[in-house]
């Protein structure tokens, strides 16, 4: 069964929220690098990104997380501005490099006291903790000897998950391994747009299987470390991607790039195998060499819950000059050009602004995964480029329409079981290799000075919420 969206009444989608469950969970999401600055305080190791940031021409402004917005030191400011929202969960992540400066063995105290205090005003505040592991900031350490390409490094993500969860299990119940594998490997080892920048074929595959491969394994050690409390799962991005035209060349051209950007991830996690066609798209770019037997079982371990990124939906054109290449070393490299949608509003990164592709990523996995968990929007948000907290009436069209899509989609199949939205992000921050200029915050920060302001989108947010629990 193939549901639709009406987009029609979407466009006109009044400034409410939609009608949600009993327990709906209201949260907005950061992460490490993002905001917290501090890079070389108290102990904190090097992560791939600071030794990106200072690649020329890497990230615009030559501009790196080295300050951000200083959560590493305001973090109280953060909590005043959850509490004041009224969201019930925050989902922030923790910095590998400051538990464990060299990715493994020594550990560092003074970075686990750090989101130890987090963690403890949160709770004194009434919002549960949502703990992203790994939001792309690997240890250059692990780094230098291989990076994700390597499966060394799996384990060693498994370790320090172990510690983590160990450490904050009594207050934590909510963990997430990964944020966007597909960034953190084809990003940054095939397209090189992100740390560590390289462009690669194999390395990069070999980085997405070693991912979720760590993935499988912390699940496992966060399960053991936390008992049976702990919840865990995965975060995924997740693009629906259309056909440029009716054309055969731009249906396959849709179908790799949806292989590529969504399949690959979701198939062995949700379904215990690549998806067909996968090693056919990578022949001559790879042999695959580095999946192991039993892989796939330790990537597929159930999840308590599924967290989904949605951004924009894609349009994809076949290009034929790439795909035929014989000299192709990326994997990034499909033969694929993504286009602009005739019509369609844009937000101030020109990502094409189209709720019904949030209807059709939810109920898509509800119709191809039958033991779907359930799910969890950990991520939704528009940016705008202008650097003031004047009122942002398109972040509330923004988020009144992606819920409505989102409410939508539940309605439409009892598959889907959705259990809360996260915005991205609370407070402008560091929007890597864009670096300052693009902000998604509900809450303005002034980064000469590290002062928060909340935006109109802030206010209406936290009526909405109050009104929804009817205080
Ligand atoms: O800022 C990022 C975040 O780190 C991961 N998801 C997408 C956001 C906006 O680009």
């Amino acid at each position: 069964m193939s549901l639709t969206y009406d987009d029609t009444s979407a466009a006109h989608a009044p400034a409410t929220l939609p009608e949600v469950p009993a327990g709906f969970v209201w949260g907005t999401a950061t992460a490490a690098y993002q905001i917290e600055g501090a890079v070389d305080v108290d102990g904190r190791g090097e992560s791939i990104w600071d030794v990106f940031c200072r690649r020329p021409g890497a990230v615009a402004g030559a501009a790196s997380g080295a300050v951000a917005c200083d959560s590493y030191h305001r973090w109280r400011d953060d909590v005043d501005l959850l509490a004041g929202l009224g969201v019930d969960a925050y989902r922030f992540s923790v910095a590998w490099p400051r538990i464990l400066p060299a990715g493994r063995g020594e550990i560092s105290p003074a970075g686990l006291d750090y989101y130890d205090r987090l963690v403890d005003a949160l709770c004194e505040r009434g919002i549960r903790p949502f703990v992203t592991l790994y939001h792309w900031d690997l240890p250059q350490a692990l780094e230098d000897g291989g990076g994700w390409r390597t499966r060394d490094t799996a384990d060693r993500f498994a370790e320090y998950a172990s510690l983590v969860a160990g450490a904050l299990q009594d207050r934590v119940r909510d963990w997430i391994t990964l944020n966007e594998p597909y960034c953190s490997s084809i990003v940054g080892y095939a397209e090189g747009r992100h740390a560590p920048g390289a462009t690669e074929g194999h390395g990069a595959l070999a980085a997405a299987h070693h991912l979720l491969l760590g993935h499988g394994r912390a699940v496992a050690a966060i399960r053991a470390a936390a008992g049976a409390r702990a919840r865990v799962g995965i975060t995924l991005n997740l693009s629906p991607v259309v056909p440029a035209t009716d054309s055969d060349a731009d249906r396959a051209a849709a179908h790799r790039l949806d292989l590529m950007l969504n399949r690959q991830f979701t198939d062995p996690v949700l379904g215990g195998a690549y998806p067909d066609g996968f090693e056919r798209l990578y022949a001559g770019v790879s042999d695959l060499s580095f999946r192991r037997d039993g892989d796939l079982e330790r990537i597929s371990v159930p999840l308590d819950f599924l967290g989904v990124n949605y951004y924009y939906r894609l349009h994809a054109a076949d290009a034929p000059h790439a795909q035929p290449d014989p000299a192709r070393r990326s994997a990034a490299d499909i033969g694929v050009r993504q286009v602009q949608p005739g019509g369609v509003a844009t937000t101030g990164l020109g990502w094409p602004i189209e709720p019904a592709g949030l209807f059709d990523t939810l109920t898509g996995l509800a119709g191809r995964f039958p033991k779907l968990p359930p799910v969890y929007i950990t991520e939704n948000g528009c940016a705008e480029l202008r650097d003031n907290p004047d009122p942002d009436p398109e972040r509330i069209a923004f988020i009144a329409e992606h819920l409505s899509a989102a409410a939508r989609a539940a309605a439409a199949d009892d598959r889907l079981d959705l259990r809360g939205y996260f915005y991205w992000s609370l407070i402008d921050n560091f929007e890597w290799a864009r670096g300052y200029g693009p902000r998604f915050g509900l809450a303005h920060v002034d980064y000469a000075t590290g002062t928060r302001t909340p935006k109109a989108s802030y206010h209406w947010l936290r009526d909405r919420i109050r009104a929804r629990r009817g205080r």
